[in-house]
């Protein structure tokens, strides 16, 4: 459908009661995102619900409204109007919402700039181009006329610092270093920012850092790097999901690896990272296991055991990888 910011703004403008959903595995875009649009456009309604049901990563505590988030079991208003942020489709929300769309056929509308989005509902702004979701929320706001106070804007640029990997991603364009520079202007602490989206690890973590590296595997003269964390060491180390966040990245830092993968194991599925460097793209990669993301980072989730995940998964990188 089409792109229009004219309509979102009308619809989120008018809207006393509104379900807003992100993607499962939250990240700070789509957190930041979420809290900085329930920020601007709800205000004093009390109508705003923000759903998420896997937890909202604790190092973005810093945000302002971060208690603003409920599971879907404790929904108490009327399914009428959802908005999807940083994601286009309900499934990529959690199993919880494709039902509840299907039993009360709400309005559907959707903020987001990833590339996969085949959305079709009642009002959409895609910019595929955009850095982050947060990038497009702060033109939104800035065509709606809303002001971006301190709080919002240490919303969006945590949003977009977490998707650009505090700018140094191609994604980066001219206008995302404009809008975080008039974002720097609201007064935001970046310092703290900074540190706690990218020099906070958790003991934990680190933990599962280690475990990942102990498992790391080198194939095809080096162009394929997987690590893997597997369950009992989560166990063992009273690791969550969250706490295996960003590790993938690692796999490309080492020099000549076109395509990173890490396989964490859970008890019902595996959950699989992708990145890769440019000139390559993992988002297929992971649409062909049911999964989605960018061009150069994407995951998905593999009803499957560790060793059957992985086979699947490095054939098809293998093949990827030799086809170029
Ligand atoms: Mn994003």
């Amino acid at each position: 459908m089409k792109s229009d910011y004219g309509v979102l703004i009308d619809k989120l403008r008018d809207c006393h009661e509104i379900i807003v959903c992100g993607h499962v595995n939250p990240d700070p875009d789509c957190i930041g995102t979420m809290l900085a649009l329930d920020q601007a456009f709800a205000g004093k309604s009390k109508g705003w619900r923000l759903v998420m049901d896997e937890p909202v990563p604790s190092y973005l505590d810093y945000l302002d409204g971060i208690d603003r988030f409920i599971t879907s079991d404790a929904l108490d208003i009327r399914p009428q109007k959802v908005l999807l942020v940083d994601c286009s489709e309900p499934e990529r929300c959690g199993s919880w919402l494709p039902p509840l769309i299907e039993q009360y056929q709400p309005q559907l509308y959707c903020l987001d700039h990833h590339l996969s989005n085949e959305f079709v509902g009642d009002g959409m702004v895609l910019e595929t181009d955009a850095a982050a979701s947060g990038e497009i929320a702060a033109v939104l706001l800035e065509k709606a006329g809303i002001e971006i106070d301190t709080a919002i804007a240490t919303q969006l640029y945590t949003a977009i610092v977490g998707d650009t990997g505090c700018f140094r991603y191609t994604n980066t364009t001219p206008r995302t270093l404009r809008i975080g520079a008039d974002l720097l202007a609201k007064h935001i602490d970046v310092e703290q920012i900074r540190i706690r989206l990218f020099e906070s690890h958790s003991y934990t973590n680190m933990q599962m850092i280690r475990v990942a590296f102990e498992n790391m595997q080198v194939e095809l003269n080096g162009q394929l790097c997987y690590m893997i964390i597997d369950h009992q060491s989560m166990l063992d180390a009273g690791a969550a999901s969250g706490d295996c966040d960003n590790i993938v990245s690692n796999t490309l830092t080492l020099s000549g690896v076109k395509i990173g993968l890490l396989f964490e194991e859970y008890p019902d599925m595996v959950k699989v990272s992708m990145r890769c460097r440019n000139g390559y793209r993992v988002d297929h990669l992971a649409q062909s296991f049911g999964g989605g993301g960018h061009l150069l980072a994407s995951g998905c989730r593999i009803k499957a055991s560790l060793e059957q995940a992985k086979t699947e998964v490095l054939a098809a990188a293998r093949q990827l990888l030799q086809a170029q």
